[in-house]
């Protein structure tokens, strides 16, 4: 699977992309993160890309040329043009679901915004598809790039091990419950006990306690996911 970033900050994902899943991923050949900087395809010879926004008001806007262009360009390089994404957040709230019909793509491109956004002509000419990651302001759409990147290689078929498998993740299509709680060594810890029946060695007991767990923890942090399920 390939993804292709626009931003005026590439250097944000330099550590990202050296994190240990990902780094695998791109060193065994099933992902590749190709950045590109919008400011190249700046005219001017300040490498400018924003300007004041007309009718006034706060902050800048990204130019329409630059970024129209950038995304064209880079739309050529490789295989096929992949599907166009923008990070703003005026999109579609991106949820396990969008994930999933995502991660059906070969190549993703994924725009990300600045300042007061880009112009409406951006989006007026390029059609891309609209994401946001939740009804809260960031500064940029770069930590919501690597949230979809994130989100996606995970179900890129060999990036997880047959141990960290997506399917039965929390929100993924085969089980939309939160997950059960977890424990570890040492069973007794400032006085609070591992629960007893997960050292049973029980395991159809243990599942059966795990499951239980999750619609308790499901019900009362997040009902709505229940209720969505009821729904389907
Ligand atoms: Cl995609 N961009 C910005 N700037 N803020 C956001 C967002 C995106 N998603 C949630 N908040």
């Amino acid at each position: 699977m390939r993804f292709d970033v626009l931003t005026l900050f590439p250097e944000m994902f330099s550590g990202y992309m050296t994190q240990s899943l990902l780094k695998l991923a791109i060193e065994r050949n099933l992902v590749q993160i190709h950045l590109h900087n919008l400011r190249d395809w700046s005219r001017d010879k300040h490498q400018c890309v924003d300007d004041r926004p007309f009718g006034g008001g706060p902050g800048m806007v990204i130019k329409p040329e630059p970024t129209v262009e950038a995304v064209e360009g880079v739309q050529t390089l490789g295989t096929s043009p992949g599907k166009l994404i923008m990070l703003t957040p005026q999109g579609e709230t991106l949820n396990q679901q969008v994930v999933e019909r995502l991660a059906k793509h070969e190549r993703l491109v994924l725009l990300c915004g600045r300042y007061e956004g880009f112009d409406q002509r951006v989006c007026d000419i390029l059609q891309p598809e609209e994401l946001s990651i939740g009804d809260f302001v960031l500064n940029g759409g770069e930590v919501a790039a690597m949230a979809v990147i994130d989100t996606v290689i995970r179900l890129v078929p060999g990036v997880l091990g047959d141990e960290e498998s997506s399917h039965v993740d929390s929100f993924s299509t085969g089980n939309r419950l939160l997950e059960h709680s977890q424990y570890t060594r040492p069973r007794e810890y400032r006085g609070h006990q591992v629960p007893e029946i997960l050292l049973s060695g029980d395991h159809p007991q243990i599942a059966a306690w795990r499951e239980q767990n999750s619609r308790e923890r499901t019900k009362s942090r997040r009902p709505d996911l229940l209720d969505r399920t009821a729904e389907n």
